[in-house]
């Protein structure tokens, strides 16, 4: 091989491990749902490339407004599954949709797009 596949080889390498990286490796920061008035644990989660915040703590028993704000058109992410909750809810680009629910057991639970990729998780204590 020559420098320039090479250089092609070892770029795809990289890629590829940057993704999984991305996907399953990266530790974000989970962020706590804010009690707005009226009991309603409200916060917004940023559809871009995956989820953010990707780890919400909430409290059981009261019922809980996930704000998807999808900021990208990839067909990816134009699903949210809440397979623990019952939902599945279509996300227009570009628009704020909302998905309520309330836990009533403790635990983790994830949340992904509709074929499973980005992934995001919702802790109930
Ligand atoms: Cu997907």
């Amino acid at each position: 091989m020559d420098g320039t596949q090479w250089l092609v080889l070892f770029a795809g390498v990289a890629a590829i491990g940057w993704v999984n990286w991305y996907f399953f490796l990266a530790r974000r920061p989970s962020f706590k749902a804010a009690s707005a008035a009226g009991g309603v644990q409200e916060i917004v989660v940023t559809v871009h490339g995956g989820y953010s915040p990707s780890t919400i703590q909430v409290s059981k028993g009261k019922p809980v407004r996930l704000i998807f704000d999808r900021q990208e058109e990839s067909g990816c992410s134009e699903e949210v599954v809440l397979g623990s909750f019952g939902i599945r809810k279509f996300l227009p680009a570009f628009e704020k949709t909302a998905v309520e629910f309330t836990p009533s057991q403790s635990g983790s639970f994830e949340f992904t797009c509709g074929m499973s990729m980005p992934r995001g998780k919702i802790v109930v204590e």
